[in-house]
């Protein structure tokens, strides 16, 4: 690869870098002062995600201010549902809530036509892609047909009692509903990297809790199928896989699954990463979200260790989960700068 590929896609060929590319999950929104100017002007999140114009401004606003290598498309892994015909809204401070669950079958007549309603983040991804500076990677995303599914079943975010029972009381009705949403989410990730995307991310944020057979059936294949079905489109841009909370199961998913990068959790040991590394995986994480909200030296010492530990072998210095929503713009601009060596720059505003 050339000096010039964005550090982030020679991390996911395999290359170990004099130091780790860097971004962070929900780098965009939520903790940014003009992200939240921005929001005011949309009259609901929803209609955001869709305004390419508007959700291409909030995907560049945190690569403006921080020396970050990659983007991550503004949009929702809440998306989908509604493009296959489930009604979904956000409630002020409370988060997603959904309409009743269509049919299975119902949903399955509306993958051809649930792409062409998602062409809104794909014109997103365009105008983000003609603005970016060459060397720094943009990347796309869907949610994880179980993680999707949880919200579909349960109609908002919960502890997922709900949809994990289902698992096992209604096994082939929920296998009927991944199916769909493997179909969905494979449209939806090649059309994606037509548009400009260079890394496909599946965010499986609610893998935890599941028995081993119960996380090959409903996560591990769901993603083999995935990748499968964008890869017989011909695309071939490295995946992220990130099954949030699995555990040991981790590797099991590294195994099988033929993503290219793994994204750990807060809660990945060492030796769990570099026994990836050494797989053949390249691997992302895995600061606490938390720890980057309260900085002090704790945030300075876990940073170092992070890059001890796993700058190795092929690695991208990300968090264990998104940037919560309170944390100090400061604490994020130190720890790029950590890693990068570089200073955030000063916003006017300021
Ligand atoms: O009005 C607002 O500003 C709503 C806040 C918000 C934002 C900024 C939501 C609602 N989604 C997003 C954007 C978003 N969501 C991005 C792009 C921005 C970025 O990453 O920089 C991405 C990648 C997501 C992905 C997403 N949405 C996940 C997976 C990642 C994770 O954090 O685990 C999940 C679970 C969601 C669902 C979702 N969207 C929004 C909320 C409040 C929730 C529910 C979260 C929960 O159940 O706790």
């Amino acid at each position: 690869m050339s000096e010039t590929t964005p550090r982030l896609l020679r991390a996911l060929a395999g290359e170990t870098l004099d130091r780790p590319p860097i971004w962070l999950m929900r780098q965009a929104g939520r903790s940014l002062p003009e992200y939240r100017e921005l929001r005011t002007r949309a009259a609901d999140f929803i209609t955001f995600c869709h305004n390419p114009e508007m959700a291409a401004e909030a995907t560049l606003q945190p690569m403006r201010r921080f020396p970050l290598d990659a983007a991550i498309v503004f949009a929702d892994i809440l998306l989908i549902p509604g493009a296959l015909g489930q009604k979904v809204w956000f409630e002020a401070g409370e988060g997603p809530r959904l309409g009743e669950l269509p049919l299975v079958e119902a949903m399955a007549e509306q993958v051809e036509a649930s792409t062409g309603r998602l062409s809104a983040i794909g014109e997103t991804l365009s105008l983000v892609r003609a603005e970016l500076e060459p060397d720094r990677a943009l990347i796309g995303f869907a949610g994880g047909p179980w993680t999707v599914a949880t919200y579909m079943i349960e109609g908002r975010s919960s502890n997922r009692e709900v949809a994990r029972a289902y698992a096992y009381a209604h096994p082939e009705e929920l296998d009927a509903l991944l199916a769909v949403l493997v179909d969905a989410t494979a449209r939806y990730l090649v059309m994606q990297a037509k548009s400009g995307a260079q890394a496909l991310k599946i965010f499986e944020s609610w893998a935890e809790g599941l028995a081993e057979d119960v996380f090959e059936r409903i996560v591990i294949a769901p993603h083999l199928a995935i990748v499968e079905k964008v890869r017989a489109a011909g695309v071939t841009v490295p995946f992220i896989g990130f099954p949030r909370g699995a555990g040991a199961l981790v590797e099991n998913y590294a195994r099988t699954v033929p993503v290219q990068g793994v994204a750990l959790d807060t809660q990945a040991s060492a030796e769990l990463g570099q026994r990836l590394q050494a797989g053949g995986k390249t691997i992302q994480g895995a600061l606490d979200n938390l720890l980057l909200r309260e900085g002090g030296s704790a945030l300075d010492a876990r940073v170092d260790q992070l890059l001890a530990q796993w700058s190795g072998g092929p690695y991208i210095f990300n968090l264990g989960h998104g940037v919560m929503p309170d944390t100090p713009i400061a604490h994020i601009a130190r720890v790029v700068e950590r890693v990068t060596g570089k200073p955030a720059k000063a916003m006017a505003a300021e």
